[in-house]
């Protein structure tokens, strides 16, 4: 299978007298459901500027990303690999460490092997830096500029995650040496500001529920402890502004060249905290203002496109890094302000779910002129994209490189001749729970459930449970037992995939 990928990638090119190097951005959404967006059906809020790459490109009914959490999506979205076939790509800590060796080809690599200028703005969440932990006042080295990128600007974990400021190339951004950035799990002082503390807890600006009580930065309880690092902190309020303002300056900069833009925008993740001019903005409290806050950024950017009159030299890919969550540990109103709003659209789970609502997400390429505007109901996956793009720029994979990641070009772009990809794994956070998809049937494997406390991590009813995705799209009639010969094909071709 990997080999017919291989051989796709060399026969199917866009259209002779296509433009030539397109500019490409991939915008990647942060826990952003099949049904949240209005272009996917959403009425209870408005998201005008996706709606237009929608309307005037490809939306995606079956796009997936490859992993129902962030760092396994984004490892695969940048190495074309299959996050479980990787030690240690589970959500990765705050004092992680860089997760993609130098050297790795990746979309960016791949890209900047072909003459383009690569960045990445926004959230990372692949760790940064060597040894045992980040040298957070020093180099953070290797990072997104040893595997590809030549400019990236970066949340660099999560923005509930330590520590609350930005990265720009090898550096902490605004960092005063005298006043030294120290990350680490355990409370550095008695008198340490912690969202577990009564009294602390009292003045937060959004309380937590489950998690996320440790040190406190701008009224709101994070995940692991940091002192220091005072003038180099961010306002969770300012974020989307720092991404879109810092994009808009990269690719003005790059205007004359061909560019890859990797916008890893932070919405829709927790804490959700979007800017005072859009919180209140929907009825849907502060994750529907946040969707809000992410189609502002989408907006900004092709507007910026606009005035550079790129944008008919320019693909744009939107997609997710996993499905919805609505309680992820602060009390945010997400639930109570939810009212008919539907996340995961008809799908079962979302985020951290191995179910359809954990990887089936909004899925959206828009090139005008070169894409005809429509849906497709081809199987996509933000795992393609390595291949894919090499294959748009002609440029060949490497020996090796990239080996889950199949050229869906033809499907990208909408061509009739296109078939998506023929088979697919969705993996929760970590292996070994699995699930392949191949055709309209997915067979979920779980050879060592367990079922935890807070998380939609659920367990079938037993080892197995397969389904039919065409006629039983939300995953009830579990068929594993009335099919047992092609449950065995299937579990067959899973192992076959994950010992490939
Ligand atoms: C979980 C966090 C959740 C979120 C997630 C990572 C708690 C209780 N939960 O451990 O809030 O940060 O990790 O999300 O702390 S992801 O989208 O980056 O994968
Ligand atoms: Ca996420």
């Amino acid at each position: 299978m990997l080999l017919a990928a291989g051989l796709l990638a060399a026969s199917i090119m866009p259209d002779a007298g296509a433009a030539e190097s397109p500019n490409i951005i991939v915008i990647m959404a942060d826990d952003l459901g099949y049904g949240d967006l209005s272009c996917y059906g959403a009425t209870e809020l408005q998201t005008p500027n996706i709606d237009r790459l929608a309307d005037g490109g490809l939306r995606f009914t079956q796009g997936y990303c490859s992993a129902s959490t962030c760092t396994p999506t984004r490892f695969s979205f940048l190495t074309g690999k299959y996050a479980f076939r990787q030690p240690g790509a589970g959500i990765a800590p705050p004092n992680a460490t860089s997760l993609i060796e130098p050297g790795t080809a990746t979309i960016a690599s791949l890209l900047h092997d072909a003459g383009y200028a690569t960045g990445v703005v926004g959230k990372w969440h692949l760790g940064l830096g060597g040894g045992d932990a980040p040298d957070w006042n020093g180099l953070l080295k290797p990072g997104p500029l040893e595997i590809g990128f030549d400019y990236c600007f970066l949340l660099p974990t999560t923005n509930d995650r330590v520590p609350s400021v930005y990265v720009e190339n090898h550096r902490v951004v605004n960092l005063d040496p005298n006043d030294p950035l120290w990350v680490g799990n355990k409370r550095p002082s008695p008198d340490h500001p912690v969202g577990s503390d009564p009294e602390v807890r009292k003045t937060l600006k959004m309380d937590w529920n489950h998690g996320h009580n440790q040190t406190v930065h701008n009224g709101i309880g994070r995940i692991g402890f940091f002192t220091g690092g005072h003038a180099a902190r961010w306002r969770d309020e300012d974020l989307a502004d720092a991404w879109v303002e810092k994009s808009n300056a990269w690719i003005r900069d790059h205007k004359d060249e061909p560019f890859f833009l990797f916008f890893a925008s932070h919405d829709l993740h927790v804490p959700r905290m979007p800017h005072e001019r859009f919180q209140g903005k929907t009825k849907l409290g502060y994750r529907g203002d946040s969707i809000v806050q992410l189609d502002w950024c989408v907006g900004e950017l092709t507007k910026t496109l606009d005035q550079l009159g790129l944008t008919e030299n320019t693909l744009i890919v939107f997609c997710s890094d996993n499905g919805p969550v609505l309680d992820d540990g602060y009390q945010d109103g997400a639930i109570t302000k939810l009212g008919s709003h539907q996340p995961s659209g008809i799908y079962r789970g979302g985020k951290y779910s191995i179910y359809e609502g954990g990887t089936r997400t909004p899925f959206i390429t828009c090139w005008p002129g070169q894409i005809k505007p429509g849906t497709s109901d081809k199987i996509v996956c933000t795992v393609d994209l390595p291949a894919s793009m090499a294959a748009l720029v002609d440029q060949p994979l490497p020996e090796g490189a990239c080996p889950d990641s199949f050229n869906v070009l033809p499907a990208l772009l909408g061509k009739p001749e296109a078939e998506g990809r023929s088979s697919l794994v969705q993996q929760p956070n970590k292996g070994p729970t699995l699930a392949l998809r191949v055709g309209d049937w997915k067979v979920l494997s779980y050879p060592d459930a367990k079922p935890r406390k807070h998380l939609t991590y659920e367990k079938g009813p037993g080892k197995y449970e397969l389904y039919n995705l065409a006629e039983d799209p939300r995953e009830e009639n579990n068929l594993a037992e009335s099919q047992p010969e092609r449950l065995k094909e299937m579990l067959e071709q899973l192992e076959q995939i994950k010992d490939a």
